[in-house]
């Protein structure tokens, strides 16, 4: 009903599975697997999938895992049951292995079927973008960049992206990773420390001590070291609350306009978490839908072969919104869909209001004030930018 097509001359691949959705974090826990069924159901009202390839995804294996992550860790995350869980209520996060079991990353039942599922979501896309059989890649049900080696942190146990940028680097000489989460991509950024063939960008709030995880400094660039080809390869944007759509699309398109001339990536992985939008409930920004999408379709006019993963976002119905519009930007067919939710979509009511684009009024009761001043935000642009003139492939 909606004129929704495939792209003509490039292939959009969407990698999901309903098993992932059905787990709980836990009551109040913020982190929703249940988004990804809002999301998948949103995509699918507005008649996107018959423009895609769409793939039912496997669980990733051990060996694959253990491509970036330790055997003892992942021994532990086999096997830990939730009975494990330290029952200290008042000091939760005492006496946990490899961070595992405490407020953040409880253990949950089914979760290395959630995790091996997350990773094989990314897993897939990646082999797609190599194989050739797709131009963009999307992988709402990854994106967990906080995931370290031997450690889970921040809601995050396997760091699905580091996994899918290890596969694009067998083809791809060089990848670049852009993570517009609204915390800092901590665990992406370590892994590829010490090369040259990742450059990785973040923005996100930076309030150490305050938010989490606290790093992600302006000057934190990589460590140099004397022989470390990684030096100058993490780029990091610390901004403060309540920063506009406006502000950030200037700031992103500057940034990664020169990232892309300096660094000249074969292949993106894009994080898109959506705890950056406006009235996320662990957010502090006030980036509108729009905003947010602003940063998809400019990677996609880079025309370089790129992942879409998914990430933080703890208002579901906005998580929806943000990827099934992003969604709609991949295929070439955000000009086609209407902005109304369509009145078939199931949990339309689920929605509050009835569109694609709800205004800042309507996203939270009162905007956050903006503590970013234009003067900050062009001291950021002319650090990177001198950073850059140590990159030059
Ligand atoms: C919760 O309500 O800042 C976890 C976490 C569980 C249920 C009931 C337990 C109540 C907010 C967060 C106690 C909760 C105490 N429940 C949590 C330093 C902290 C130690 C843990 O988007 N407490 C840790 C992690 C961040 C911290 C953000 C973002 C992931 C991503 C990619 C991860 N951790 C302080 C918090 C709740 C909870 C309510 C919570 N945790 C908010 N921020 C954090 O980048 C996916
Ligand atoms: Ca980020
Ligand atoms: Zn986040």
């Amino acid at each position: 009903e909606y004129n929704i097509v495939r792209p003509k001359g490039y292939t959009v691949s969407y990698h999901a599975t309903s098993e992932m959705e059905k787990h709980h974090f836990g009551q109040t826990h913020p982190m929703k697997p249940w988004r990804l069924t809002l999301t998948k159901s949103l995509v699918t009202a507005y008649g996107m999938p018959f423009a895609m390839d769409n793939y039912n995804t496997r669980h990733a294996t051990y060996e694959e895992l253990n491509s970036f992550h330790s055997s003892d860790y992942l021994d532990y995350l086999a096997t830990a049951a939730p009975e494990d869980q330290p029952r200290d209520l008042d000091n939760p996060d005492k006496d946990v292995k490899f961070n595992l079991g405490g407020s953040d990353c409880p253990l949950f039942h089914g979760l290395y079927d959630y995790c091996s599922m997350s990773a094989g979501t990314s897993l897939d896309a990646a082999r797609k973008i190599c194989n050739k059989q797709s131009d963009i890649a999307i992988a709402w049900g990854g994106g967990l960049h906080h995931a370290k080696k031997s450690e889970a942190s921040g809601f995050c146990y396997i760091n699905d992206i580091v996994l899918a940028i290890l596969e694009l680097l067998r083809l791809y000489p060089r990848v670049l990773y852009i993570d517009i989460d609204v915390h800092h991509g901590d665990g992406v950024e370590e892994a590829f420390f010490s090369t040259d063939r990742v450059m990785t960008v973040s923005f996100h709030k930076y309030q150490p001590e305050v938010f989490f995880p606290g790093t992600g400094g302006l000057h934190d660039n990589g460590p140099k070291s004397e022989h470390n080809p990684g030096a100058h390869h993490a780029i990091n944007v610390p901004l403060n609350d309540g920063i506009t759509d406006e502000q950030y699309e200037h700031l992103f398109t500057s940034i990664i306009g020169k990232v892309n001339t300096h660094f000249r990536p074969s292949a993106i992985a894009l994080q898109c978490g959506a705890d950056s939008l406006a009235g996320d409930r662990l957010g502090r920004f006030n980036l509108k839908v729009e905003g947010h999408a602003a940063c998809v379709r400019y990677c996609k006019s880079l025309g370089i072969p790129m992942i879409l993963f998914g990430g933080g976002g703890y208002t579901p119905r906005n998580v929806a919104r943000a990827w099934a519009y992003e969604t709609s930007i991949a295929i070439g067919a955000d000009q086609n869909i209407p902005a109304e939710i369509p009145q078939h979509a199931p949990w339309r009511q689920h929605f509050v209001h009835d569109t694609l684009f709800p205004t800042l009024e309507q996203s939270m009761s009162e905007p956050r004030n903006n503590k970013n001043t234009d003067k900050r935000l062009r001291d950021i642009v002319s650090h990177v930018h001198e950073q850059l003139r140590f990159v030059q492939h």
